[in-house]
């Protein structure tokens, strides 16, 4: 078989032809059955109940239920709304402890409800916030901790259940990336006040926007379900403050098309997952961050890191190469929330006591994984990356003398 990439002048960003000619995304949306989900809008159609409390949000609701062995599921437009929801009926105020390598929305979740988040360290094994860290960062101004499943691989649940527990805080988890996975043999969603997925098109199950908050405890999800709907308890009877959360019709729909295919969307995951392990396994500087196999998983994200040292490059050169091959990489959750607006400002000092969020952000990648990639494109990505650890420091020279950089997603965002 002829070499992808062999020589250095070969790659993209040198002026080679790109290994692919149309891109290939982190988050190419899944799509399952078309033929079920168009059958399922023709119905809304049909039955003019576009949203509102529709039969396709309850069916989506109750197969979430069962699927996680919960008692109430509220689905919602997306699940930045649904932590807005989740934190106001949970009466959360003063200061918020979650992590700072997370995606933006965590943060202003609560920032938009005036609560201040403080950002505490992770732990670098398993990328998720720290428990021994949690504690250092309670202040009388603390209601809650927000524990985020990263990755979908479980926060240290028993861990925060005990120290919110003996502080007397609330317990919520950012589960955008979790569903479908489990802790212990228990499924993600019944741990804590209440747990948030992410329906949104990007995720391996998706209802185009969307998002559910799940609880077993009866009277927040009664709570949950009047703040959705503006606070409306009855046709012209509004008990309390509220929003409009509501998830629609063709979303459910598309949620329930999703949730049909579900075995099959984490097959594809799991097999791309252990062929890029498999290719990459030889690679030094690069390792793939591993899922524990005997829990329920989704494996939606292939997560790498980049050890610059032994690599000759660094992750940020490494995503640029990439991307002018077409790989469209992406560096979650770079620079982490502590230095975006308007965290950044407000908390000048954060990054003091983020050291291991600001080293992991400087080297993670995520790979296109999902229905959408193919075992040839996996195989292809692998050679191309095995080619750049060969010719790291041959790579570095030349990547220091280029005049611009190549990176179609970075320069969009310009
Ligand atoms: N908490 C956590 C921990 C989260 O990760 C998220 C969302 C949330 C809360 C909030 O959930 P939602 O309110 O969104 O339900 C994406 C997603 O937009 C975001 O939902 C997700 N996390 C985050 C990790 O990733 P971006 O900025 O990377 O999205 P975007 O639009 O650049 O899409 C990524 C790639 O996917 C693109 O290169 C193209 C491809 N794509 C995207 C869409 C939307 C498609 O091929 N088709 C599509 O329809 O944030």
């Amino acid at each position: 078989m002829r070499a992808v990439k062999s020589r250095v002048t070969d790659l993209a960003i040198f002026g080679g032809t790109p290994a692919f000619t149309s891109a290939l995304h982190v988050g190419r949306p899944n799509i399952g059955d078309r033929q079920s989900l168009l059958r399922r809008i023709n119905d809304v159609l049909e039955r003019k109940w576009l949203t509102n409390d529709g039969p396709c949000l309850k069916d989506f609701e109750q197969r979430i239920c069962e699927l996680i062995g919960v008692r109430h599921c509220v689905a919602v437009c997306n699940a930045t709304i649904g932590l807005e929801i989740a934190i106001k009926a949970l009466g959360l105020s003063g200061e918020v402890i979650l992590p700072s390598f997370t995606f933006i929305a965590s943060a202003h979740a609560l920032r938009w409800l005036g609560i201040t988040p403080v950002f505490c360290d992770i732990d670098p094994a398993t990328h998720n916030i720290d428990p021994l860290r949690v504690t250092e960062m309670i202040t009388e101004r603390t209601t809650a901790v927000i524990g985020v499943h990263v990755w979908g691989r479980p926060c240290k649940i028993d861990a925060l259940v005990d120290l919110t527990r003996s502080h007397e805080l609330k317990l919520l988890f950012d589960a955008a990336h979790a569903f479908g996975c489990s802790y212990k043999g228990r499924m993600i969603g019944s741990f804590g006040n209440a747990e948030i997925f992410s329906f949104h098109a990007t995720k391996f199950i998706n209802s185009f926007e969307g998002g559910a908050i799940v609880t077993n405890d009866d009277e927040l999800a009664a709570k949950l379900r009047l703040a959705r709907n503006f606070g409306f308890a009855g046709l012209d009877t509004v008990t309390s403050l509220g929003t409009n959360g509501k998830m629609n019709e063709v979303s459910a729909a598309m949620g329930l098309t999703s949730l049909e295919s579900l075995e099959k969307f984490v097959a594809a995951n799991y097999r791309n997952y252990k062929q890029y392990q498999q290719e990459i396994a030889e690679v030094s500087g690069i390792s793939i961050l591993p899922y524990d196999e005997g829990e329920n998983c989704n494996y939606q994200y292939v997560v790498l890191e980049i050890n610059e040292d032994a690599m000759g490059i660094n992750w940020d050169e490494l995503d640029d190469i990439l991307c002018a091959e077409n790989v469209l990489t992406r560096r979650y959750f770079y620079p982490g929330c502590h230095r975006m607006e308007p965290y950044r400002t407000r908390y000048a000092q954060a990054s003091l006591s983020l050291p291991e969020t600001e080293r992991l952000a400087a080297k993670v990648l995520c790979l296109p994984t999902g229905t959408a990639v193919g075992q040839a494109e996996i195989s292809t990505i692998c050679q191309i990356i095995q080619f750049i650890a060969r010719e790291g420091s041959a790579i570095k020279g030349r990547m220091l003398k280029l005049p611009l950089r190549h990176h179609p997603l970075k320069s969009y965002f310009k």
